[in-house]
């Protein structure tokens, strides 16, 4: 079935915060951001700002009726900066005129003394002075400890990743109005409702019910309107609330890339022990986590990293911390994967260093040390269902790889400038959150008396095409046409405490939520047909393509009429459904448990060509086995694994952000901050779902697919490290993700004396 979205995209009918019809009187809010990264707020000035025509108010820390506090699972974050900054662009007020323009010009004439202190930028910094987010955190299999003197080779080293803007194509963004009696309405650009109503909330000093949160779609969000949200929904509506007036409230792409959190910067410290045969015995890792200057989902990233430390690999003995280090950076959030590529990246990066040490190709000691059945992870759930192994055979076969590596040697002997690479990475990533009540999803189905179908879940619609999923699984269950269906909007009137969408798990949870709701509908209307039929038992009715069925006959009454039947006989046509993973739990203080309902596992290749000349490269191809389990919809996935995979190679390669001395992003837009286009593509694309079978806790089987296939960008990594070492062997190894063009050329020639001569 083709994502409902797709005619009104097309056509641009699709309506976001934007699109909304403004409301006479709207007032246009824009945000003046601190310009130092940490410092005294010793004064801010508006005086000039608000003598300006159109402009209504600016507004600060001291206009909040309520808490001046955002934090969602730390309080530690200002909504406005009180008495300090903590990163540049941290919000210091917010100027409200008659337009975006007049706002942006009094924002010019505001002025704020700020008595500058010295800023931490990284993690390892943070580390040093003991700045930390939360108490960090060990996971822990077997005794590495005594493992170390039995292993043939033990290699040590650093490995670095930067962070990652998430790049919506919407930005962040909300449109606030007050209903009647001190109601607040926001309509806001997040991925998380509840999120969004408890800080408007808590920033008004209100009830939760006198809170609507709605949220139509959004134009993207991949983790970073998870928690990110907030602010700009809080922001809209204290203006509202204050004002008494429409205030809309859309960042710009500039303000946006300053003002918010991106995917968390990690340095590593790692060792790894394997035997004679390749085998791994031991690995040991210390991550440190940039995370910013407030906690955000921080510590729910870091254990996420903690649950991937040792990725698709079965290690018989690990130890692995995490630091979450606070900096004066903006607060680091959740993005797609959620702390895992970076702890996979680690990892990679060791068999790597170990490749290179014992002169044996990586991918002999990957296949070597895959998860099998039965496998026991350092949190103590077994791999169960296991399709690493098969993954990556089949992709090895499938892909050819020998064949591969033969076309590669052969060019690399005939080439001298340009040079090949090619490389594998297996993925493992565990589907639900980590935090066990999260794992919750609801729906809320209507049933027309003219046999139409209304439904809401919790779930946000942001590209993923999730709703197309929903209506998939309501029209399957209750067998009626998907042209029946309407997907409306996630509201916290009509569905409260909704977990945000996330961890890839928002259709598992809200489809089946929504199939438990169109059971129970189905349940009722088979009894009224029952009576109707004058069949003895309801379960010799069924509803099959719109036509009631008894004992296997078709009979005259149809769905449309079987649906009047039942609001005639007062039987009601509505449900509210609740579903909540079973099975799953972890226990913190030993951090052991069975937190996640099943894994997906996928195998990539990858192929690259570097230029070794100018230090640019291409990607030939990547092609993948992946694990769907059985999909219920290949466009919508094969589509997410391709925008994953861009995204993920987009991290590894060229995607760099660079942050001055004073703790100040370089880059605020898409001219200077690069992220692949069609020409960086890879040449040649291929998933091909893996032959796996339909997991039970997984939507109709089909298995979560949002953020895996991000991971196979790591494959790009280490296929253009491959090209770089051919063409000088004696390079440093660096593992210093992103791998940028200019890290590329510099890498080639480092140590090549003879080559400048
Ligand atoms: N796809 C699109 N087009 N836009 C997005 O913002 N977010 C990703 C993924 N795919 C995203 C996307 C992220 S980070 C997650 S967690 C999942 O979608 C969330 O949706 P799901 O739980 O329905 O898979
Ligand atoms: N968000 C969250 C997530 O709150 N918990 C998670 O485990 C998670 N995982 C991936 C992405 N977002
Ligand atoms: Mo995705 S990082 O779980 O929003």
């Amino acid at each position: 079935m083709k994502n409902i979205d797709s005619r009104s995209h097309v056509r641009g009918e699709s309506i976001y915060v934007n699109d909304i019809p403004v409301r006479e009187d709207t007032l246009f809010g824009v945000v003046l951001g601190s310009p130092v990264a940490h410092g005294k707020l010793k004064k801010v000035d508006f005086s000039e700002a608000l003598k300006m025509a159109g402009v209504e108010a600016v507004i600060t820390a001291s206009d909040i009726p309520g808490e001046n506090q955002i934090g969602s699972i730390i309080q530690d974050e200002e909504l406005f900066a009180d008495r300090e900054v903590h990163f540049v662009g941290m919000p210091v007020a917010l100027v409200c005129a008659r337009s975006e323009a007049l706002a942006r010009k009094a924002l010019a004439a505001i002025r704020v003394e700020i008595e500058e202190l010295r800023p931490i930028l990284t993690a390892r910094e943070a580390h040093a002075e003991k700045k930390f987010i939360c108490p960090s955190r060990t996971f822990r299999i077997g005794d590495s400890d005594s493992m170390w003197k039995k292993c043939a080779q033990v290699v040590e080293g650093q490995a670095e990743m930067g962070g990652q803007e998430h790049v919506y194509l919407e930005t962040q963004g909300a449109y606030a109005y007050m209903l009647e009696d001190g109601a607040v309405k926001v309509h806001s650009s997040t991925q998380a409702t509840k999120y969004v109503q408890v800080g408007v909330a808590r920033v008004l000093g209100i009830p939760m019910h006198k809170i609507e949160v709605d949220v139509n779609r959004i134009g993207g969000g991949f983790g970073g309107k998870e928690d990110q949200a907030t602010p700009w929904g809080a922001m809209a509506a204290l203006a509202a609330y204050t004002l008494r007036k429409p205030v809309k409230l859309i960042l710009s792409r500039a303000d946006d890339f300053t003002m918010t959190g991106k995917r968390h910067p990690y340095s590593f410290d790692f060792k790894l022990g394997l035997d004679q045969d390749l085998k791994i015995l031991c690995y040991q890792v210390e991550a440190f986590q940039n995370a910013g200057a407030a906690a955000d989902v921080s510590p729910a990233v870091m254990e996420r990293t903690l649950f991937h430390g040792t990725g698709s690999y079965h290690v018989p003995n690990a130890t692995i911390t995490c630091h979450s280090c606070r900096t004066h950076l903006p607060p680091n959030t959740a993005m797609r994967g959620f702390g895992a590529p970076q702890a996979m990246f680690a990892f990679e990066a060791a068999i790597m260093k170990a490749a290179a040490t014992l002169n044996v190709p990586p991918m002999e000691i990957q296949r070597k040390n895959l998860l099998q059945e039965g496998d026991r992870f350092p949190y103590d759930q077994l791999a169960a269902n296991c399709n690493a192994g098969t993954c990556w055979d089949t992709a090895y076969k499938k892909f050819a790889v020998e064949k591969l590596k033969k076309e590669v040697a052969d060019f690399n002997k005939k080439n001298s400038r340009f040079k090949k690479g090619l490389s594998l990475f297996p993925l493992c990533f565990g589907i639900s959150f980590t935090k066990t009540s999260l794992n919750q999803g609801r729906s809320l189905v209507h049933i027309y008396t003219d046999g139409s179908v209304s439904i809401t879940t919790g779930v946000v619609e942001m590209g993923q095409g999730v709703n197309t999923k929903i209506l998939q699984a309501a029209a399957k269950t209750l067998s009626i046409a998907p042209r029946r269906f309407t997907i409306h909007s996630t509201n916290t009137t009509r569905i409260a405490n909704p977990s945000p969408t996330a961890a890839s798990s928002g259709a598992d949870l809200n489809g089946k939520a929504t199939i438990m709701a169109c059971e129970a509908l189905r349940a009722r209307l088979q009894g009224v047909a029952c009576r109707e039929l004058k069949a003895q038992d309801p379960a010799q009715i069924e509803i099959r393509d719109e036509i009631i069925y008894l004992k296997g006959k078709a009979t005259a009454l149809t769905w449309e009429r079987l649906v009047a039947l039942t609001d005639e006989s007062r039987v009601p046509l509505s449900e509210h459904a609740h579903y909540a993973t079973p099975v799953i739990y972890f226990d913190k203080t030993v951090e052991k448990g069975h937190p996640f309902a099943y894994h997906v596992y996928g195998t990539a290749v990858t192929a690259v060509t570097v230029d070794c000349l100018r230090g640019t490269y291409e990607i030939d191809l990547v092609k993948a086995v992946h694990d769907f389990g059985s999909s219920m919809n290949l466009d919508i996935d094969i589509g997410q694994a391709e925008g994953a995979l861009m995204q993920g190679i987009g991290l590894m390669t060229i995607e760099e952000l660079l942050i001055d001395p004073k703790g100040k992003h370089i880059y605020n837009n898409l001219a200077s901050y690069k992220i692949p286009d069609i020409y960086f593509a890879p040449k040649e694309v291929e998933i091909v779902p893996l032959d796996s079978h339909p997991d039970a806790l997984a939507l109709l089987g089909s298995k979560a697919v949002g953020e895996p296939p991000l991971m196979y960008g790591i494959g790009s990594y280490f296929a253009i490290l491959m090209a770089m070492r051919e063409f000088n062997p004696k390079m440093k190894l660096q593992l210093w993700a992103p791998l940028t063009h200019q890290k590329c050329l510099l890498s080639l020639y480092d140590d090549y004396g003879d080559l400048l001569k």
